[in-house]
């Protein structure tokens, strides 16, 4: 009967092999035996791009020449030219797991099977070997111990980053290779909330020993010092990590060591309207105890100048006070001890008095000297350092000239540049020493097995309206990352071929190279280029703006057009630089009289200071010297610092089986519900989602296995078959249907497609059930 027929359709829709998700199916039983539905649906559909972009299904009525009658949305009948027509998956493959299973890839597809599922809650989906996740922007009911255990014994197989991490747990042990999962996506796409997803993970199976409860405790520490509300996301972390967790032979996790990229530093002295300082500021002003406030005659966070400045203080559905007992409560797990934690807030809190200290001038010549008020009174008291050093520190720079020493004072603005230079070297150096001491506490050393995962996690891609020195870092690591990911995914995708023996030709891809090149040539690089232009003392933005222009204005992936400003072509689509504040972040020059005053600050995190200071003031490895004015600090300029720290990120991922996953906002309000096709499909472009689609397009990214597909076609064929074996039946289908050599392999174990091959096949399947529903329905009508 039909009603059988409406239920084989279903059990297939839940077939395994076509991966689809049982829930989301099950929403539609009703769809599904509603017959006429079922009968129109099954109309040839393509997919029809409206004026304002998105992507509407169109059904086709009739064809003629190179036009086509559609109907969209069911009712308007429209003429369209039918080459602007993309083909849409049947139904059955709505929802698929794995966007490889899909027939027809292409971006309309892609986008609609992703929110297809993200309606339905369920974030998670493959593209090949790649984890897409779907920020829900509320909780989902996906996480905690039932779905660990689930992921655990293999009982859920649906897409997860818990499934990512345990695959990385399996092949660690099973390949004794270590593992990397490596995340990406653009600002409050989720990266943060995976990668602590997949600790929690982590932390499940191989604990045990006790210290997979400090690891879990670093996030709230590194966050509350390293992330910021920011227009994009609440919670934005300012900073790129790499944590490394290490096990014992057994599995069990026996240590971790945490490695952190370029902390956004100038968010400590600016931060625009709208968006907050790090949020250890504010949770101290609002969470410290009477004791603590008396001590460090602690305000509000209004009272702050560096907190004032952008006018926002708080966060909706975050409790700063709170926070900083969850922080306090960390700071214990991972054993900083009372005393340093107390000299943690004292650092906190002299940074933020420091912000208020204001000058006078004192002469004709705009020379100033600090105003000896309650600001200037309590950092000295709180670094505890001579008031007296601290105002000449801030008013005056020592150089040496030839062989004299002399004494330079300073202009309104040079001393407002050294104060905020000292107060963001004092908070980055903060930063470097928490992270020292979580490692110490988490310490690899003694049990160190050599077998480890890593968890990446670091900005994303960034392409705003003004981009500056920033965007630039970041976006050069992304360069760098993505061709990892190119790299690795090519190799991947071409052993599963070779491991099947079929006949395949290696193919090359497209990388980045050329960019890479641009930023790397030695000396005619962006970067080198940067280096050189930043060593002199009269170098400016616009005379560095002007060098490239003379020096790379043939390169491809270059555009010099404007004044202060070029254009980079990033695999992830062109970026256009703004100049200005380049040389100064470059040189991120700290004065030799802060450094002194420092070092002579004899109580505050001493070790921090110390070795941080001594890199401030090395001799440069790579990087020019400064020497602007003869006696300012020498060292490595930060884009140096920042290469070299990339290029043994890069080493080290090299060494491990990475798993990917990319993150995608779905809108830019992180509110819930909401899917923006147009952002979406951006972020798919720009994270290389649809690169690998493309890649995928040109092997085989269907695959079956010899049984599935004898199964699921054996019923068309015409002819009996001599030998039932699946290898045969599969065969005997592919000549009755005439597919072509090219378009398929035949593997060991599995059948190998390219894109749309199976859709053929799907298709005749589906019309010969048709064709039997159709005959059963008029024999109901015969009998009635
Ligand atoms: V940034 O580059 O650091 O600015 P991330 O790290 O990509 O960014 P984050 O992980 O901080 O983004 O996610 C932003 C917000 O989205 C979080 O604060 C959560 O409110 C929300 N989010 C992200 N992932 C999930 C999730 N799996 N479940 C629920 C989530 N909420
Ligand atoms: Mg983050």
């Amino acid at each position: 009967s039909s009603v059988n027929l409406a239920l084989e359709e279903e059990n297939f829709a839940s077939d395994e092999s076509l991966g689809f998700a049982a829930d989301p199916l099950r929403h539609n039983e009703s769809k599904w035996n509603d017959t006429s539905y079922y009968v129109a649906k099954k109309k040839l559909q393509s997919w029809f791009q409206l004026p304002d972009g998105k992507w509407e299904l169109a059904m086709i009525l009739s064809t003629s020449g190179t036009e086509s009658v559609v109907t969209l949305s069911g009712e308007k009948v429209l003429k369209v030219k039918s080459d602007s027509l993309t083909p849409a998956n049947p139904d059955i493959l709505d929802g698929v797991d794995d966007l490889m299973q899909l027939s027809y890839l292409n971006e309309p597809s892609v986008l609609y099977n992703l929110q297809y599922r993200y309606e339905r809650d369920t974030i998670y989906t493959k593209a090949g070997p790649v984890l897409v996740a779907i920020n829900p922007f509320k909780k989902v009911p996906l996480y905690g111990n039932d779905y660990i255990e689930a992921y655990k014994r293999r009982s859920n197989d649906s897409p997860h980053v818990y499934a990512i991490a345990d695959a990385a747990i399996r092949e660690m042990i099973r390949d004794e290779v270590n593992q990397s999962i490596v995340i990406s996506g653009e600002s409050g796409a989720g990266k943060t909330e995976t990668a602590k997803i997949a600790m929690q993970y982590l932390a499940a199976l191989g604990g045990g020993s006790g210290i997979e409860y400090e690891i879990l405790k670093t996030n709230p520490i590194l966050e509350a010092f390293g992330n910021a509300k920011t227009s994009r996301n609440d919670n934005s972390s300012r900073f790129g990590k790499l944590i490394e967790i290490h096990f014992s032979e057994t599995g069990k996790i026996s240590g971790a060591n945490i490695q952190t990229f370029l902390l956004e530093k100038s968010r400590v002295v600016q931060c625009t309207e709208g968006e907050r300082s790090y949020h250890s500021f504010y949770q101290l002003c609002a969470g410290a105890p009477p004791a603590l406030r008396e001590k460090l005659n602690l305000k509000s966070a209004s009272e702050y100048k560096y907190l004032s400045q952008s006018n926002c203080y708080t966060i909706s559905g975050v409790d700063d006070a709170e926070e900083f007992r969850v922080v306090v409560e960390a700071l214990n797990v991972v054993h900083v001890s009372k005393e340093n934690q107390e000299r943690v807030f004292a650092m906190l809190a002299a940074v933020l008095w420091l912000g208020n200290v204001s000058f006078t001038v004192i002469d004709n010549e705009n020379h100033v000297e600090p105003v000896v008020d309650e600001g200037l009174v309590t950092v000295a008291k709180l670094m505890e350092c001579k008031i007296t050093d601290l105002k000449l520190a801030l008013s005056t720079r020592h150089m040496k000239v030839r062989n004299d020493n002399i004494v330079q004072k300073l202009t309104h603005s040079q001393a407002i540049d050294t104060r905020d230079a000292l107060a963001k070297s004092m908070y980055s150096c903060l930063f470097d020493w928490l992270v020292a001491q979580i490692n110490k506490s988490l310490g690899v050393g003694k049990h160190r097995t050599g077998r480890s995962i890593s968890i990446l996690d670091i900005y994303g891609f960034e392409s705003f309206e003004r981009n500056s020195f920033e965007q630039f870092c970041i976006n050069y690591a992304n360069e760098r990352l993505q061709q990892h990911f190119n790299r690795h995914l090519f190799k991947l995708e071409q052993e599963e071929y070779i491991q099947d023996g079929i006949d395949w030709a290696k193919v090359d891809f497209e990388d980045n190279q050329d960019c890479l090149n641009l930023f790397e040539k030695k000396p005619l690089g962006l970067l080198s280029l940067l280096d050189e232009e930043s060593t002199f003392p009269n170098g400016t933005d616009l005379s560095f703006a002007n060098k490239l222009k003379q020096h790379l204005n043939s390169n491809s992936c270059f555009k010099g057009e404007r004044e202060n400003a070029f254009t980079v072509c990033h695999y992830a689509g062109e970026v256009m630089y703004d100049t200005t504040g380049f040389l100064e972040k470059n040189r991120d020059l700290l004065h030799s009289d802060s450094i002194q005053l420092l070092s002579s600050c004899v109580c505050h995190l001493p070790q921090a200071f110390a070795s941080n200071l001594r890199t401030q003031s090395e001799k440069p490895v790579v990087g020019p010297l400064y020497k602007s004015g003869g006696a300012d600090s020498q060292k490595l300029s930060v884009v140096s610092k920042f290469k070299g720290q990339l290029f043994q990120l890069m080493q080290r991922l090299e060494n491990t089986t990475p798993h990917f996953i990319r993150c995608i906002k779905p809108n830019n309000f992180q509110s819930p519900g909401l899917y923006e096709q147009g952002l979406v499909l951006q972020q798919l472009r720009c994270c290389g989602v649809l690169e690998v689609v493309r890649i995928s397009r040109s092997g085989f990214p269907t695959r079956m296995t010899h049984h599935k597909f004898a199964q699921r076609y054996g019923f068309l064929l015409l002819d009996t078959v001599a030998s039932q074996d699946p290898l045969s039946v599969s065969v005997s289908i592919l000549h009755q249907f005439g597919i072509l050599a090219e378009m398929y392999q035949v593997g060991y174990t599995k059948l190998f497609f390219r894109t749309g091959q199976i859709g053929v096949l799907e298709d005749t399947r589906n019309r010969t059930l048709h064709g039997i529903l159709h005959v059963q329905s008029c024999f109901r009508g015969y009998q009635a």
